[in-house]
């Protein structure tokens, strides 16, 4: 029997970590705006959790920050000059364009790209379409170096499959694994790949929101689908709910996550929800699956306390003993109606049987829980020995990537820090640094040049 895992590749926070307010429609984003960041503690809270679910005895694995500030960004935006003098002229003529350039979003990994395991694809690859992320300028810039790190890491063609991002439209706005989650009996076994959309950009007959952005499109996700090769029996589409987007579920993963045969999710999740799970629970059972769904009801946790707590936002993992374990963040403990429903979650006979409280306070006030921090890669045995093993987490790897967050971090950003010149030369001695640790030979615009 081929043993298979589910491998969590965790972002590592880049060192400009900071509030730019940059996601219209993510309220947290919005709501902490020019609030001074602490990228030091940000790496750290998210490095003590990969730490945590590897002394769990979970598959852990770490993904690099990628380079800001951002100089060929801003370059290809018409700012000249030295490195210095292109950020010190954005910061005069255009501080918004160099905020954007400078933001670490891409510690949310399950935005980086979409994922099929082997056992899903037609040419018994694992793939990766990297996400165009077109909805937001900030975000629409990592693509080209998140393909490079994932090669790095991924390199071997005989196991791996890399798809450069969609065509950088909206039509196409493709937010990765945020939308996609797969079920399966097993790891490595065929499963049903299920893509959730927030609009259609070309029949009109499906609704849009009226107030925030839908940012993935079911073009996007059907383009995924064809590129990874995957079989109609093996994908489910379904259409997240206008109204929810509009209250701020700004991806699918703010309002449900999956794992294994379990999908939890919010009662207002989806659009015709009985027949998208009446689809979800034949598919899996023609791949030899029992499909359960775990609904919270809109009586026990609304749509506002699930967006603030970042209840769904959780990971949900499959313990040695077979129930399954949350990972949510310490907003959860302080929300009445959602640690209430918790506690009686766990404590009945279903699927979950356990939480666990993480302090992720940092990213969660960007809006990016457990689950945004985490790329999922389902492995057979000799996959993960194709895996670059600079990148897989181990307790030496740890203790030296917080040596490095102490050596080059620092513990208070506001805006105008980001024009400070000195800022992107200690960014590039990190980054450079970093590159060597997890061996991933020269991945940033400024090792390429
Ligand atoms: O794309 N926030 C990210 C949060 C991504 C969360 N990911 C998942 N749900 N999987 C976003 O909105 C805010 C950056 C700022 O405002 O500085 C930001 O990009």
């Amino acid at each position: 029997m081929n043993n298979a895992f589910e491998v969590n590749f965790d972002g590592l926070v880049g060192p400009t970590h900071n509030y730019g307010g940059l996601s219209y429609g993510n309220v947290a984003s919005q709501s902490n705006s020019q609030a001074v960041s602490n990228p030091k503690e940000a790496a750290k809270q998210g490095l003590a959790k990969m730490k945590a679910l590897m002394e769990l005895g979970f598959k852990q694995g770490v993904l690099a920050p990628q380079e800001r500030p951002n100089v060929a960004g801003l370059r290809s935006l018409g700012f000249t000059g030295s490195d210095a003098q292109v950020i010190e002229k954005a910061a005069k003529e255009a501080m918004p364009l160099l905020v954007a350039n400078c933001s670490a979003s891409s510690m949310w990994t399950a935005n980086a790209c979409t994922v099929s395991p082997s056992a899903d694809t037609a040419d018994g690859r694992v793939h990766f379409t990297a996400a165009n992320l077109n909805c937001k300028y900030h975000r629409s810039i990592e693509h080209p170096t998140t393909s490079r790190v994932l090669g790095a890491m991924f390199a071997d063609q005989r196991y791996f499959a890399h798809h450069a991002a969609l065509p950088a439209v909206g039509q196409f706005g493709d937010e990765g694994a945020a939308n996609h989650t797969r079920f399966c009996k097993g790891y490595g076994e065929a499963g049903v790949e299920f893509f959730v959309f927030g609009r259609s950009a070309f029949d009109a007959r499906y609704p849009a929101p009226q107030r925030y952005p839908a940012r993935q499109t079911l073009e996007a996700s059907q383009a995924v689908a064809r590129l990874h090769g995957l079989s109609e029996e093996g994908v489910v589409y379904a259409q997240q709910s206008p109204a929810v987007i509009d209250q701020g579920v700004f991806h699918n993963d703010v309002i449900a996550v999956g794992n294994g045969e379990v999908l939890f999710y919010h009662q207002d999740a989806f659009l015709d929800t009985d027949k998208v799970l009446a689809e979800l629970g034949t598919k899996l059972a023609h791949r030899g699956g029992n499909f359960q769904a775990v609904c919270v009801p809109r009586e026990a946790v609304g749509v506002e306390d699930a967006v603030k707590s970042y209840l769904f936002n959780s990971q949900l993992l499959t313990r040695a003993d077979g129930h399954m374990l949350l990972i949510v963040p310490e907003e959860c403990r302080n929300n009445a109606n959602v640690w209430n429903y918790l506690e009686r979650l766990t404590a009945g006979q279903g699927p979950i049987r356990e939480v666990k409280v993480f302090d992720l306070k940092q990213s969660m006030q960007n809006g990016g829980g457990p689950a945004c921090l985490r790329l999922r890669v389902a492995l057979k045995e000799q996959e993960l020995e194709a895996v670059n093993p600079g990148v897989i987490m181990t307790p030496s790897l740890y203790d030296r990537l917080n040596l490095w967050v102490d050596k080059h971090y620092r513990d208070q950003l506001r805006e105008g820090d980001l024009a400070d010149p000195q800022l992107l030369l200690e960014c590039r001695a990190a980054l450079d640094e970093l590159t060597q640790i997890l061996k991933l030979g020269s991945v940033y615009p400024f090792q390429l040049d």
